[in-house]
């Protein structure tokens, strides 16, 4: 067995928190871990079908999202949650929702690189003013100063980054 915990992954759009997400879960999986995803697109497509971007919406989003995680983590899940949460306030709301267990991890991935791969054209919108507010333009991201892990995703590959993830997350849920 092992304990749950709750990974909270922040970072800008386009960082990767979606997909080191997917990957960190397929392979806690396939080690027999209990562990589920909550991104934020997926949230937005139901629980928070109601909030937008502003930062009381954010704050909102933020909020449902530890509330559910720490129901889930309590029952002795890993919970990878994958939101912007784009303000330190933000995160510190988090980890007092979530108490005990709560990991910070930054997906560290510079700007230029996230428009780069602007893999919805998101980044690309909101400078052209098609969408306003949007983060790393027109909004604030505040990056961790302290963060319980950094991740790089430019230097190493996709794959060791998912596994450095998977490791830290079994190290950190071992009975
Ligand atoms: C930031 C936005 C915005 C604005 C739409 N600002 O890359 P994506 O497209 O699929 O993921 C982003 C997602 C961000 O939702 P979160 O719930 O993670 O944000 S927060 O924690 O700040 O509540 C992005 C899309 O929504 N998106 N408009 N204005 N991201």
């Amino acid at each position: 067995g092992h304990r749950g915990g709750v990974f909270w992954m922040t970072g800008l759009p386009g960082a990767g928190k979606s997909t080191l997400a997917r990957e960190a879960e397929s392979r806690l999986f396939a080690r027999g871990i209990d562990v589920s995803v909550l991104d934020g697109d997926t949230l937005r497509a139901g629980l928070c079908a109601d909030l937008g971007f502003s930062e009381a919406d954010r704050r909102e989003n933020v909020r449902r999202a530890a509330a559910v995680a720490r129901i889930l983590a309590e029952s002795g899940q890993v919970v990878i949650v994958a939101l912007i949460s784009p303000t330190v306030a933000d995160r510190e709301l988090a980890r007092q929702i979530v108490g005990e267990g709560f990991h910070e991890i930054f997906i560290d991935t510079p700007q230029a690189t996230c428009e780069q791969r602007d893999p919805k054209g998101l980044y690309a919108a909101a400078r052209a003013g098609k969408i306003a507010g949007f983060t790393g333009v027109d909004a604030p991201y505040e990056a961790p100063l302290k963060p319980d892990l950094r991740v790089g995703t430019t230097d190493a590959s996709r794959d060791e980054t998912a596994a450095r993830l998977a490791t830290y997350i079994t190290d950190a849920i071992r009975l």
